[in-house]
């Protein structure tokens, strides 16, 4: 049986990984950091739905900036593979926090490479580093984005993520470790976090449907992104490290649509127009934005066999589906809450 670690376990990614992994017989081991509440829903939703493989479910505390902490995990665990997606991972928030933004992002993958290092003198390992197109920048002239074009980072999250790329491509180069950049484009589902724009306008769309919130607030609606869908996507992390050699691949759909784009549809699935709902907030504006990303997969799709199964339409449809039915088990609990209050009963 392989085992693999996963950093950023708790997160989307690590939700869809760690479930494709169960489902290849691995034994999946996570770092998990230490909160004042629990933050692992994600995991125990997981644990539930595949229940006879919970036990090959490990977690312990960790943080990818202790790096004392992660060469012990790593050299105790002894695991095949090592994944990677420990991240400060919002792009608006890294200008309210570059510092620890830099150390997670950057000096965190360095940490799990040197703790890597050593294990490899012992036996062999292969590493899988969460990149991003945010390193693009997505300047005019730059699209479709692949991975000969150059980097151009624009935010304190994509200049971490451009410095942990090159750690890898080092790490890989001076000491012939088996290390891995997947360079991920936008990717989502019902799982992603509610403050990244497709969910925040899913979410909306499906309590304004049900009368539990009246407008959406949001900054730019013209950036255009290259969305796919995040399960899709664990699936080419985990065939970059079966893969004969370690390399760089980009992961994307090769399509891209606007902010705009998405809240229109997203609005259509519920029967609304979502421009009578928006309001345009500042605040959700960047110093500087990425306005235009839009990959380009084949590379991965000839050496690796990879390729994007669910389309933008089928993307936003199962996100907002799964958004009504929350919104509606909300509203319903609100209900029978006014009902069952102290004083209304009679
Ligand atoms: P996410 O939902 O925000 O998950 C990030 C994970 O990293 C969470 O488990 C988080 O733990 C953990 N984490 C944050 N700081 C940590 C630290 N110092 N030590 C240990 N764990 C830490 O992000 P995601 O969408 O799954 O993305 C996974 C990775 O892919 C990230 O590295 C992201 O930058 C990268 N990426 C994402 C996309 C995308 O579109 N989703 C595209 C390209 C690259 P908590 O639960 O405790 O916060
Ligand atoms: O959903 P977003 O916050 O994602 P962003 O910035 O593209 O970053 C995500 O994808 C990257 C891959 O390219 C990952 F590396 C990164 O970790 C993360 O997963 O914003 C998407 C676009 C931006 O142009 C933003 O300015 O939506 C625009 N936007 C407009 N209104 C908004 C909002 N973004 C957010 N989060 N919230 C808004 O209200």
């Amino acid at each position: 049986m392989k085992r693999a670690f996963v950093t950023g376990i708790t997160g989307q990614d690590g939700y869809y990984l760690t479930r494709l992994l169960l489902e290849k017989g691995y034994d999946v081991h996570g770092i998990v950091r230490r909160t004042s509440s629990m933050n692992r829903r994600r995991i125990d939703q997981l644990k539930e739905e595949m229940p006879e493989s919970a036990d090959r479910i490990t977690m312990q505390y960790g943080d990818v900036t202790d790096a004392a902490a992660l060469i012990r995990v790593v050299m105790e665990l002894e695991p095949d593979e090592i994944y990677n997606l420990a991240a400060q991972s919002h792009v608006r928030v890294s200008f309210d926090k570059p510092g620890y933004t830099q150390a997670a992002n950057a000096e965190g993958c360095l940490n799990l490479l040197e703790a890597m290092r050593l294990l490899n003198q012992r036996k062999p390992v292969r590493f899988y580093q969460a990149s991003t197109s945010e390193m693009f920048g997505g300047l005019p002239g730059t699209v479709p984005q692949s991975e000969n074009t150059r980097f151009h980072p624009r935010s304190p999250y994509a200049t971490a993520k451009v410095a942990a790329f090159h750690h890898t491509v080092n790490y890989r180069e001076a000491y012939g470790l088996f290390a891995c950049n997947g360079i991920l484009f936008n990717h989502e589902s019902p799982l992603r976090g509610e403050n990244f724009v497709t969910r925040k306008i899913t979410l909306a769309a499906a309590r304004i449907k049900e009368g539990m919130q009246t407008d959406i607030s949001l900054g730019n609606l013209d950036a255009e992104r290259d969305w796919g869908y995040a399960a899709d996507y664990v699936e080419a992390m985990w065939m970059m490290l079966q893969h004969h050699e370690p390399d760089d691949f980009v992961i994307a759909t090769g399509e891209s649509h606007s902010v705009r784009d998405f809240l229109r549809e997203a609005f259509d699935r519920v029967g609304l127009n979502g421009e009578d709902y928006v309001r345009i907030d500042p605040k959700y504006l960047r110093p500087t934005e990425v306005l235009h990303l839009c990959g380009d997969p084949g590379k991965a799709r000839e050496v690796l066999g990879w390729t994007p199964k669910t389309s933008f339409t089928e993307l936003v449809q199962l996100m907002v589906d799964h958004d009504c039915e929350l919104a509606r088990r909300e509203r319903l609990y609100q209900e029978i809450g006014g009902q069952l209050s102290p004083g209304t009963a009679s």
